[in-house]
C-alpha cells in the first residue's frame, strides 16, 4: 500500500517537473571506433589519445573517431525542443540523428549546443552518431603548441529537453544567461540580467520572465518580473536591471557569491516553463603599471599557477572530480591566481575557481603561429566569442587572453623568407586587433592579455601594444641564462614601456623527482634547481611591485608529443607530477604563501644521503612560513635556525645509518627518516646497497621500480673509485645535460641519457674477490633535426652519421672488442654489458678508442 502511494506521488511530481526544462546527461554507454581502433563500448568524458600520445609521441592518432548510440524519443517529446549540449569535444564535431547532420561545431576546448528537434522520429528509436575529427587543420587553432591535442567527446554531454518556449540555448553562449555587474562600490553595486527567450512554435505566445536575485546566505534580495508576447518563431531579449546595496565583495580571501535565478513561465496559466540559475559576485580591479594589481581597491600581488587539463592515464577525458581537486591543490598550496594554460577550461573550472576564491585568466588557444586566412581568424573569434560568453558570469574570471607565443614559430623557422615571416608578422598582428577589439565589445569590464616569449619582435611589431595587460613567458636559467637576467628583463621593460601593466605569464624549469643534488644546475632536472629556480623568481617578483603577478609554469607535469626530456613525451615543468603526486616544490609554495602555519621538510624523494666522508655536514631544508624553526635528530638532540625566504637550512653531521628528523614550530611538526651512506665506506660495503653510479653527471638517480639509487659520478682518487679521463656529453647546441632523448629499452632515461665521453677508465680499488661489473651504454647521436624548438637555440645542421667504436678492458684483458653501439644495437637504445671479474686487487675498466669516442652512461660493482 506504501509502495502504491509513493509510485503515484512520483508520477505526478514528474509530471509537473516535465513542462520545465529537462536536463540529463548522456555520458554512458556509446560505441566508438576510429580508423585505428575497432568498436568498443565507452563512457564519455572519452580520448582516443590517452596512451598513444606517450608511446607513438608525434605519431599519434590524429584523425576521426566516431560514437554512436540509439536515443528512444517517447511522442511527448513532439511539443518539444530537444538539444544536445557538449562542453568540449576536440575539435570538429559534427552530430547525425538517423543519418541527417543536426550541426556541426569548430573548436576543442569550448561548449557547444545542437538542437536535434527537428531530425528525431518520436516514439521511436533514433540513431545518433557524433562524429569528432582532432586532424591538423591549418585553419582552426591551435596550429602547433607544448601540449597533445587529444581527440574525443572528452567532457561531459548532456540532453536537454525544454518547452518550445524557452531561454534561448543555440548560440555561443551555449545556453549561459549573461549576469553583468557594470558598476561595483562598497556602497552598492549595479546588476543586469539580459535573457533572450524563444519560440520555437508554430503558435504567439504570453510570458511571464521573472528574475530572483539571492545573496551568499541565499535570502532573497529582488524578484522582478516582466511580461512578453512572441509570434511563432520570434526571439526576445529581455533585460532586467537592479542594484545590491552594500554588496558582500567577492576576493581569494572572501570568495561570496551571490545567485540569480531567472524563470519563464506561460502568460495565462502561470505555469513554470523554463529556468536557469547561476552564481555571481562583485568585485572591481585594476592593473596599474607602476602599482600592480589592485582588488576591490587593495593591492593584491596575484601568485599562482598555469593548469593544464590531462592526466597521466587519463589524457584530457578527466572526471569533474579531479578538475576540482587540482584547483583545490592550488588553492591549497596559498595561490590566488591561475592560468588555464593555452585554452578554455572545463566549465566545472570556473565554478570551482568561484567557490575557492581563484582569480582566472582564461585564454583561446592562439599559439605558437597564425594562418593568414579568414577563415582561421574566423574561428579564433568565434573561440574568443565563445569563451567570454560562456564564463561570463563568474567572478573569478579577471583576465580574458588570446594569444601565446604567437611569434616563436616564424623566429625558430629558418626556412621562411624575410618577406614570408613580414607576412606572418603581419598577419598575427591584425588578428591581435580584431581579438582586442572582439574581446573589449563583449566584455568591456574585464582586462585583455597576451603572453610572450623573450623576444624583442613583440614590441617592434607592435603586438605588445594591443591588449591591456602584457603577459611574459620567462625562461631565465633554462632557455636562456642567468636566473637574476629576470628581474633585469623586467626592470629593463618597465623602463622603456611604462604604461603596459606586466605579469609573469609563465616561469619554470624542468624536475623529475628521480634525480637529486645538492649542487643543482640549469637542465639537471633535479627537485633542487626548481627549488632555486622558483625562490629566486618569487623573490626577484615580490621586489617589484610594479609587476602584476606571476603564475607558475605548470602546475602538474603534462602530456607533449614530441618532447624527449628526462621523461619522455611529458612537459616536466610541473610543481607536481602527471599523476598529482607532490614535488617538493609544492610545499615550498606553501611556505611561501599560506597565512597558516606550515612545516615541512624538504627531501620527500631525496631520504638517503651519500656526503663524501664521514664527518660532511648533510644539508637538510625544512620549508616554513615561521620566522624560526627546530629540528630534533633522533628525538635527542634539539638545534634551531632562523627561516629565510620560507626555507631554513640545516647543516647537520651525522653518522652512517637511518636517522628520524622532526621539525617544528609552534605546535606543528613534521618528520623524515633519512639514511646516511658516506660514499668513502661504499667499497666496503658492497652488498649493501651495490654500489651504482650515475656516470658523467653531478645528479643521484632513483630507479622508482627497483629503488636502486645510482649516485653521482665522480673522478677516480687513489682508494676509491671514480673515472678516469673524459669529459661529460654535452649535444652540441642544446642545453640538455646528456641527450635529450626517449632512450628505447627502458624507463630509467635519465640514467642512459647522461654519459662521460672520451672516457679511458673506470676504477675501484677493491680488495681481492669475485665481482660483477655492470656497463651502461647509449649511441646518443642522431639527426639533429629532430630535436624541439623549446630545447635549442639556434637550430643544428644535420651531420653525417659517425662511427664509434671501442674495445673494453678489464684488468688489461680484452672483454668486449671493436664495441659498436649503434650497429650492434642501435642509436638512442639502453644497453648494459655484464662481466665476471676475479681479481687479486682492485678493478680497471679501461676504453680504448678504434674510431670516435669512448663512452659511459653508468657502471655497476656487485661483490659476488
Ligand atoms: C612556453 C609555452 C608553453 C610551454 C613552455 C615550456 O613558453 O607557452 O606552452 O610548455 O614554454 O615548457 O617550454
Amino acid at each position: 500500500m506504501k509502495t502504491t502511494c509513493s509510485f503515484f506521488l512520483f508520477v505526478l511530481l514528474s509530471s509537473t517537473a516535465i513542462a520545465q526544462r529537462q536536463v540529463q546527461s548522456l555520458n554512458s554507454a556509446w560505441i566508438f571506433s576510429s580508423e585505428v581502433q575497432p568498436e568498443k563500448i565507452v563512457n564519455i568524458p572519452h580520448t582516443w589519445n590517452a596512451e598513444d600520445a606517450f608511446k607513438d609521441g608525434k605519431e599519434y592518432f590524429r584523425g576521426k573517431g566516431t560514437y554512436t548510440k540509439t536515443l528512444f524519443a517517447p511522442q511527448k517529446w513532439q511539443n518539444k525542443q530537444v538539444f544536445l549540449k557538449f562542453e568540449g569535444s576536440n575539435q570538429v564535431t559534427e552530430v547525425f540523428v538517423n543519418g541527417t547532420s543536426a550541426g556541426k561545431h569548430i573548436g576543442g576546448y569550448t561548449g557547444f549546443v545542437i538542437d536535434i528537434s527537428e531530425e528525431l522520429k518520436f516514439a521511436s528509436e533514433n540513431e545518433l552518431k557524433i562524429v569528432v575529427d582532432n586532424s591538423h587543420d591549418t585553419n582552426i587553432p591551435p596550429l602547433d603548441a607544448d601540449f597533445n591535442f587529444y581527440g574525443g567527446i572528452y567532457r561531459d554531454l548532456e540532453l536537454i529537453i525544454t518547452d518550445k518556449l524557452h531561454f534561448e540555448l543555440e548560440n555561443a553562449a551555449a545556453g549561459n544567461i549573461l549576469v553583468r555587474t557594470p558598476q561595483v562600490s562598497e556602497e552598492k553595486a549595479l546588476v543586469q540580467v539580459e535573457a533572450r527567450v524563444v519560440n520555437d512554435g508554430e503558435a504567439f505566445r504570453n510570458a511571464i520572465v521573472s528574475l530572483e536575485i539571492f545573496d551568499p546566505n541565499a535570502q532573497k534580495l529582488k524578484k522582478l518580473t516582466k511580461k512578453i508576447r512572441l509570434k511563432a518563431k520570434e526571439s526576445k531579449n529581455v533585460i532586467f536591471e537592479t542594484s545590491v546595496e552594500n554588496p558582500a565583495l567577492w576576493s581569494p580571501q572572501y570568495p561570496q557569491l551571490y545567485s540569480f535565478e531567472i524563470s519563464l513561465a506561460n502568460g495565462k496559466s502561470s505555469e513554470k516553463l523554463d529556468e536557469f540559475s547561476s552564481k555571481f559576485g562583485f568585485r572591481w580591479f585594476e592593473a596599474d603599471p607602476e602599482k600592480g594589481f589592485f582588488l576591490n581597491g587593495k593591492p593584491i600581488k596575484l601568485i599562482g599557477a598555469n593548469r593544464h587539463q590531462d592526466l597521466q592515464g587519463l589524457g584530457n577525458a578527466l572526471p569533474n572530480s579531479i578538475h576540482k581537486s587540482d584547483y583545490r591543490m592550488i588553492k591549497e598550496m596559498g595561490a590566488n591566481f591561475v592560468r588555464t594554460a593555452h585554452y578554455p577550461q572545463d566549465p566545472e573550472v570556473y565554478r570551482i575557481c568561484d567557490e575557492l576564491g581563484l582569480i582566472v585568466w582564461s585564454e583561446v588557444p592562439v599559439i605558437n603561429d597564425v594562418t593568414a586566412t579568414d577563415e582561421y581568424h574566423n574561428v579564433a573569434l568565434q573561440m574568443q566569442q565563445e569563451q567570454i560568453q560562456q564564463f561570463f558570469n563568474h567572478p573569478s574570471v579577471i583576465f580574458w587572453g588570446y594569444m601565446n607565443e604567437i611569434f616563436i614559430r616564424l623566429v625558430f623557422n629558418n626556412e621562411l623568407t624575410e618577406s614570408e615571416k613580414e607576412d606572418k608578422i603581419e598577419t598575427s598582428v591584425a588578428l591581435a586587433e580584431k581579438l582586442e577589439k572582439f574581446t573589449k565589445a563583449l566584455d568591456p569590464h574585464r582586462l585583455s592579455v597576451m603572453a610572450l616569449h623573450e623576444n624583442e619582435l613583440y614590441n617592434t611589431s607592435g603586438i605588445a601594444d594591443i591588449p591591456e595587460v602584457i603577459g611574459w613567458n620567462l625562461y631565465f636559467g633554462w632557455y636562456s641564462p642567468g636566473l637574476e637576467n629576470f628581474g633585469k628583463f623586467l626592470d629593463e621593460q618597465h623602463e622603456r614601456y611604462p604604461n603596459r601593466p606586466l605579469i609573469i605569464s609563465e616561469y619554470g624549469p624542468g624536475a623529475d623527482v628521480r634525480i637529486q643534488t645538492e649542487d643543482p644546475k640549469p637542465w639537471d632536472y633535479s627537485e633542487a634547481y626548481q627549488l632555486k629556480l622558483h625562490r629566486s623568481y618569487i623573490n626577484q617578483v615580490l621586489a617589484r611591485d610594479f609587476v602584476v603577478g606571476m603564475a607558475a609554469w605548470n602546475f602538474a607535469d603534462f602530456g607533449s608529443s614530441f618532447r624527449q626530456d628526462a621523461m619522455p613525451y611529458i612537459n616536466q615543468k610541473g610543481l607536481l607530477n602527471f599523476d598529482r603526486s607532490k614535488k617538493d616544490i609544492y610545499y615550498y609554495y606553501q611556505a611561501r604563501l599560506l597565512d597558516e602555519p606550515m612545516i615541512y621538510i624538504a627531501g620527500e624523494n631525496y631520504e638517503q644521503k651519500f656526503p663524501q666522508h664521514k664527518n660532511d655536514p648533510i644539508s637538510i631544508p625544512v620549508f616554513s612560513n615561521a620566522e624560526r624553526v627546530s629540528l630534533s635528530i633522533n628525538d635527542s638532540l634539539k638545534i634551531s635556525s632562523e627561516v629565510n625566504d620560507g626555507i631554513a637550512f640545516f647543516e647537520l653531521q651525522l653518522p652512517e645509518g637511518t636517522h628520524q628528523l622532526t621539525a617544528t614550530t609552534g605546535d606543528i611538526s613534521h618528520s623524515r627518516t633519512i639514511h646516511v651512506l658516506p660514499r668513502k665506506d661504499l667499497l666496503k660495503n658492497l652488498d649493501r646497497p651495490d654500489l651504482s653510479i650515475n656516470v658523467g653527471t653531478h645528479v643521484n638517480y632513483e630507479d622508482p621500480v627497483t629503488k636502486e639509487i645510482w649516485i653521482s659520478d665522480q673522478q677516480y682518487e687513489p682508494g676509491g673509485f671514480g673515472y678516469v679521463g673524459g669529459e661529460v656529453y654535452q649535444k652540441s647546441a642544446s642545453k640538455f645535460q646528456g641527450t635529450a632523448s626517449d632512450i628505447q629499452g627502458t624507463g630509467n632515461d635519465p640514467l642512459f641519457q647522461t654519459m662521460r665521453e672520451g672516457i679511458e677508465a673506470y676504477k675501484f680499488d677493491v680488495e681481492a674477490g669475485t665481482y660483477r661489473v655492470t656497463l651502461l651504454f647509449a649511441e646518443p647521436e642522431f639527426n639533429a633535426s629532430e630535436e624541439n624548438i623549446y630545447n635549442l637555440n639556434t637550430s643544428e645542421e644535420k651531420k653525417p652519421e659517425r662511427v664509434r667504436s671501442f674495445d673494453v678492458k678489464i684488468n688489461g684483458k680484452i672483454v668486449s672488442e671493436d664495441l659498436n653501439l649503434a650497429r650492434d644495437y642501435g642509436r638512442i637504445r639502453a644497453v648494459e654489458i655484464s662481466y665476471r671479474v676475479k681479481t687479486e686487487r682492485g678493478i680497471s675498466v679501461e676504453f680504448s678508442e678504434n674510431a670516435g669516442r669512448s663512452l659511459l652512461s653508468g657502471i655497476k660493482l656487485e661483490k659476488l
